[in-house]
């Protein structure tokens, strides 16, 4: 047998990591055994405090026992049952909770079971939609410099993040970027930044310009970029961006599998900028990452597109074998419970000005260039030292022994408590930041 074939859990060698430098990993691994709270402890005990909600995903903080309920029932009472020509009661009943959530007429879920899919999904029901409606000529996407849309080929195609791009071939055809929406005169701004929201959205009418709006099907973008390092975008733009999209029969897809479900202080960041999407996509919070889940919500009119063929002809060539799986609605619908329970969409908002405080006291110290938040989450760029990314990686490292989770983008580190930290734990936060900071100088 090879070593990587010997099974314990004291070898790690045979797990291939993803998103990880698994050969510098496995010397010095670092390993989460349990959760509570807004905490971790690895598994000699260890006590973590969770400054990023697991991936951007434990909103309601880590083992609640509401959830663990709600999931062992269901695989008590049914462990699955398919979405294909056939359903089950949660599947619909959450579709309907999800739609009185939601703002506007996003009244449609589709489910799956990751964000990566969702992205892939709500490009197919654009051009579905597009071609139902008899403008099938409009095949092209525009996404975002330094978006991320998780990692299926449509996702790296629209994303704008060049280490999961240039690995990976020629992706989807026909798709152009918009300048990403960091700018230097924003630099250290709270909350959203002043400058340069219209110009930064007109660059979309350039494209149009470019291919014709008759050939583009969608723009897509997250409200606000999470994974690059948490860039809000400046005022203005997405108001805008949604103004030429309607000028243009261009629907606009919002990915929202960070945003969604009170990151920002609201339900959506649609809701948070006045800007209602023709399609928005979820993940992360929508079942606190208990069960794998994520949907595309989309508006009364691409829905109806859908519908315009025969009554018995299938309206939409996809889906998943775990579409609205049984055991991720159960625990969807009770993560809905505890967002509307302990108000923490309310909650998130009532802490951000406190977070805010918090992240921009750390201007001033060694090497901290750029600090940037909105809602409950921030993003801190560092001086490069050496190679990109050198000493972003010796903060996130350092945290971690210092008893703080982060996330590391090149050398930004970003962070998103859970939506039920305190504020002592925030202080708490900041003041491991600090120290982090200052140990990577
Ligand atoms: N869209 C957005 C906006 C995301 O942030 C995805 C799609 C893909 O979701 P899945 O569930 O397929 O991973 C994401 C995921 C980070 C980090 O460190 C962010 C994500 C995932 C892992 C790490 O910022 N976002």
């Amino acid at each position: 047998m090879s070593t990587s074939a010997t099974p314990s859990a004291n070898n790690l060698d045979a797990f291939l990591m993803p998103f990880t430098a698994n050969r510098q990993f496995k010397k010095n691994p670092r390993l989460l055994a349990k959760a509570k709270g807004v905490h971790y402890w690895t598994p000699e005990g260890r006590r973590i405090i969770d400054g990023t909600a697991g991936l951007w995903c434990v909103n309601a903080g880590h083992g609640r026992e509401e959830i663990k309920a709600a999931i062992a029932a269901q695989l008590e009472e049914m462990d699955y049952a398919p979405s294909f020509q056939m359903g089950h009661p949660k599947a619909f009943e959450l579709a309907a909770r999800h739609a009185a959530l939601l703002p506007g007429d996003l009244n449609h879920a589709f489910y799956c079971n990751s964000g990566s899919e969702a992205v892939d999904s709500a490009l197919k029901i654009a051009l579905a939609y597009q071609r139902a409606r008899g403008q099938g000529t409009r095949t092209r996407f525009v996404g975002r410099e330094r978006g991320y849309h998780g990692v299926g080929f449509g996702g790296i195609s629209v994303g704008g993040m060049v280490n999961n791009r240039k690995w990976f071939g020629a992706m989807l055809p026909g798709v152009d970027h918009l300048p990403h929406t960091h700018l230097p005169e924003n630099a250290f701004s709270r909350g959203e930044p002043e400058h340069g929201g219209i110009a930064l959205a007109d660059e979309l009418e350039r494209i149009v310009g470019l291919h014709d709006a008759s050939n583009i099907a969608a723009v897509i973008v997250e409200p606000c970029a999470g994974s690059t390092g948490y860039l809000p975008p400046p005022k203005g733009y997405l108001k805008r961006l949604r103004e030429i999209c309607d000028k243009h029969g261009i629907l606009l897809i919002f990915d929202e599998v960070i945003t969604g479900f009170g990151r920002l202080g609201t339900g959506f960041a649609a809701e948070k900028f006045g800007v209602l999407p023709d399609l928005m996509t979820v993940a992360k919070g929508i079942s606190n990452a208990t069960v794998p889940m994520g949907g595309v919500f989309v508006r009364k009119a691409v829905f109806d597109g859908l519908m315009s063929g025969p009554e018995n002809a299938i309206d939409l060539f996809h889906g998943y074998t775990y579409s609205a799986h049984p055991l991720a609605c159960a625990a969807a619908s009770a993560v809905l419970d505890i967002y509307r329970d302990e108000a923490l969409f309310q909650r998130s908002a009532e802490l951000s000005p406190y977070w805010e405080d918090g992240v921009h006291s750390l201007k001033g110290l060694p090497n901290v260039v750029d600090i940037r938040n909105l809602g409950l989450a921030a993003g801190i760029d560092l001086a490069p030292k050496g190679a990109v990314g050198t000493r972003g990686y010796e903060a996130f490292v350092k945290a971690f022994e210092l008893g703080l989770m982060v996330r590391q983008s090149g050398d930004a580190i970003a962070m998103s408590p859970p939506l039920v930290i305190e504020k002592a734990q925030i202080d708490e936060i900041i003041d491991i930041t600090a120290k982090t900071i200052k140990a990577v100088a």
